[in-house]
């Protein structure tokens, strides 16, 4: 079953949210892609966020750049847990796309990553840190993930 949908509102988002996709695929966490725009598509956000956790879903991952409405709107209409990732824009460098998605009013939370590829790794990390509170053997691919990144950093720089 998928437990993640990772969505971003532009295929132009998916330079950034594959690194999401890649590190949910290392960890073997089951999770869809899908574009999904809270301005151009906005039925299919309904569509998506509405059915989300009777689809099954556990975690949403939303990517979105510039006003970046996508994670707020998705978590104002799903009770499952939202994070969002600022993606790297042309015109601000993703300081736009941060603030719009960091400075939710209280009550609708949505966990902000980093701007960029930093953020989309740690999105996906922290989706997997979650389901894997309920779930010993993603722990434990988890840890194994750390240890062999803290295994190769190097000791010195050359
Ligand atoms: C946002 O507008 C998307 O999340 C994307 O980051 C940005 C630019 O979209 P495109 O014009 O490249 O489709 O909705």
């Amino acid at each position: 079953m998928t437990l993640v949908g990772i969505i971003m509102g532009s295929t132009s988002d998916w330079d950034t949210m594959r690194h999401t996709a890649a590190v949910l695929a290392e960890l073997d966490v089951p999770h869809e892609t899908k574009v999904v725009s809270a301005h151009r598509t906005p039925d299919r956000l309904y569509d998506y966020a509405k059915g989300a956790a009777g689809r099954g879903l556990k975690v949403v991952i939303a990517g979105a750049g510039g006003a970046a409405h996508l994670p707020g709107m998705a978590a104002a209409m799903t009770h499952l847990p939202v994070l969002g990732v600022p993606v790297q824009s042309k015109a601000l460098s993703g300081q736009d796309s941060l603030l719009s998605i960091v400075q939710m009013p209280a009550g609708i939370p949505v966990g902000t990553l980093a701007i960029g590829k930093a953020g989309a790794v740690n999105a996906g990390l922290l989706a997997a840190a979650i389901l894997a509170t309920q779930d010993e053997a993603l722990s434990q691919r988890l840890q194994a993930w750390r240890q062999r990144q803290t295994e190769a950093v190097a000791d010195e720089p050359a």
